[in-house]
């Protein structure tokens, strides 16, 4: 598919998201300048990395976070969004549930909206996308980020995560979304115990009959800390790159969501090649003697 000027060749490779959050916690004027500046420069250096695209996001939905009022997350991202797009060429998408939010950024040039509560938060988010022409990204979670890791169950977590994901493109098809423009993302880490995250990972291939692009994000979440005896998220790109690239030999994903993206793409680059080696060499191998 093209998007922001851009073809993504489904198959031939994974795709890179990098992670821009503008969630300040100055209020400050020269607080928000300062995150604003840096949020800019962290965009453009994921860019420079490799990044597919940026996303671009101001409000935090990590386990327990509250809401954040519209105006206030139009202010974090927009200018974000603008600055981006005037010194870069690369793709942008932005994370949000709200339609207000959403339709501001894809008049900015916004291309995508990556909307973690699937449709579920803001309906409304389907109709902006939709008359934007843009491109929709639906995650999957149980709950809201208020409450989701309270207890989460589930009797059949790729099945149930699978349902949901299918009305919701149900949903923004109906809305006017072009059945093409949307993906899917199981949500790793949003409802969901370390157990049904790593499940969801191996079997992330069997959301392929939803018909998207599958589009996961396992960067630096819980999971991989507890499963490394406890690290904290600064020390968690060990475990990240190792998702990713299991993930890519198991063929499960056509875009991974990273914070490090130049580390991310160095891995994928090897776990891709090797999903797609064929006997007897070939463009991929080394020149033979
Ligand atoms: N994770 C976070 C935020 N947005 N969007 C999608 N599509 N998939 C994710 O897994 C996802 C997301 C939370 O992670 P962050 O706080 O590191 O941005």
């Amino acid at each position: 598919m093209v998007l922001g000027g851009r073809t993504f060749r489904w198959g031939e490779r994974t795709h890179l998201m990098g992670v821009v959050n503008v969630t300040p916690d100055s209020f400050s004027d020269a607080g928000k300048h300062l995150e604003r500046a840096a949020a800019v420069r962290h965009a453009l250096a994921l860019a420079e990395a490799g990044a597919d695209l940026v996303d671009i996001g101001g409000e935090s939905t990590r386990p327990g976070a509250g809401e954040v009022p519209v105006q206030v997350e139009l202010d974090r991202v927009l200018p974000v969004i603008e600055a981006v797009r005037a010194q870069s060429d690369v793709p942008v998408s932005v994370d949000t549930r709200k339609a207000a939010v959403a339709r501001e950024a894809l008049r900015l040039g916004a291309v995508l909206v990556n909307d973690v509560s699937g449709l579920r938060h803001d309906p409304a988010l389907a109709t902006a996308v939709a008359e934007a022409g843009g491109a929709l990204a639906l995650m999957h979670i149980q709950g809201t980020p208020e409450t989701m890791q309270v207890d989460p169950r589930y009797d059949d977590v790729v099945a149930e995560v699978i349902e949901r994901l299918a009305s919701g493109i149900e949903r923004a098809v109906a809305a006017g979304v072009a059945r093409e423009r949307l993906w899917v993302d199981p949500g790793i880490g949003f409802g969901k115990t370390a157990g049904h995250n790593l499940f969801l990972l191996r079997h992330l291939g069997e959301l392929r009959v939803l018909g998207a692009p599958v589009l996961v994000g396992p960067s630096r979440k819980r999971f991989i800390g507890v499963l490394a005896g406890g690290r904290p998220p600064d020390q968690r790109l060990p475990g990240t790159l190792a998702s990713i690239a299991a993930v890519a030999v198991l063929h499960g994903a056509d875009v991974v969501r990273v914070h490090d993206v130049g580390e991310a793409r160095a891995a994928l680059t090897v776990a891709d090649a090797i999903a797609r080696a064929r006997e007897g060499g070939d463009s991929w191998g080394p020149p033979r003697p």
